[in-house]
């Protein structure tokens, strides 16, 4: 078994090489081929601690932003593009007009936001590139609200660590009914000011296929922290009660809980 000394310099090495060759990629890549030697690199770069990460990434450093000019592509859609949950359907079917956002959990001041409300709230462009673990990377504009100004309006306990994104999509169907798709991220990057809950995709109302009505944007994280179609935001303390305990549908698959780029 190689020592954890050995790993560590592996996955620096890893860490630092990874960006680079993410930032060559200007072309989306094929989707399919998830066995693809950048997607393993990509991972091998993950596996640095949750700690360590931190260590390197500090809490406040920001995501590169880019100009409109660098926006060569329509964002790509991934993962579940058209989700076809009841809940879901009825409220498309009237451009979700009836649409509420649940904050819930470890908070003083429960809420619920409609959109009127959550397009109300001051609002916060930025255009960044999405790197999926499969290999692709795309730059687009998002339009949305910051989610520290949404969270603290349902006044965080001081015991809340996460923030649970509840989706109203399927990811994985069952016999028992299926699994819908939840992410998680910590409040340093709940609060983090390049963290927006998005309703906007280059100037236009944030389409089905990238995640309306509203999805994440976590733009020091890979594309699978930025979790589309947000039914609920939970606050927790702890992930024992959401899945399978590791705090996201991929994370309970093996992969890392914490996907910093
Ligand atoms: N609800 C939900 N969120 C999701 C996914 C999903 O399948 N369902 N896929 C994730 C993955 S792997 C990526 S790369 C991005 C894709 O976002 P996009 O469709 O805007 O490119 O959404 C992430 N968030
Ligand atoms: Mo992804």
């Amino acid at each position: 078994m190689a020592g954890i000394d050995q790993r560590r310099r592996g996955v620096l090495a890893g860490l630092m090489a990874a960006p680079a060759l993410l930032g060559g990629c200007k072309v989306l890549d094929s989707l399919n081929d998830r066995d693809a030697p950048l997607r393993n690199f990509i991972e091998g770069a993950n596996g640095l601690t949750y700690r360590a990460q931190r260590l390197l990434i500090g809490g406040n450093r920001l995501a590169p932003e880019y100009q409109p000019g660098d926006i060569r592509q329509s964002q790509h859609p991934n993962g579940v593009t058209a989700p076809q949950d009841e809940e879901y359907l009825t409220l498309a079917a009237r451009d979700f007009a009836d649409y509420r956002l649940t904050v819930s959990g470890l908070v003083d001041a429960p809420r619920t936001f409609d959109r009127a409300a959550l397009q109300a709230m001051p609002a916060q462009s930025q255009i960044t590139r999405h790197d999926c673990v499969e290999g692709w990377s795309c730059i687009s504009k998002w339009n949305g609200v910051r989610l520290s100004t949404v969270l603290e309006l349902a006044k965080p306990k001081l015991a809340a660590r996460f923030a649970v994104f509840h989706c109203f999509d399927t990811i994985e169907r069952s016999l028992s009914g299926g699994i819908k798709y939840y992410e998680s991220i910590d409040l340093i990057d709940a609060r983090h000011p390049q963290t927006i809950l998005a309703y906007g995709l280059n100037d236009k109302p944030l389409p089905v296929s990238s995640g309306a009505p509203l999805r994440v944007r976590v733009e020091r994280q890979l594309g699978y922290k930025m979790a589309k179609y947000i039914h609920t935001i939970e606050l927790v303390s702890s992930f024992a009660e959401i899945g399978e305990g590791n705090g996201s549908y991929w994370a309970d698959r093996g992969y890392d809980w914490y996907a910093g780029i």
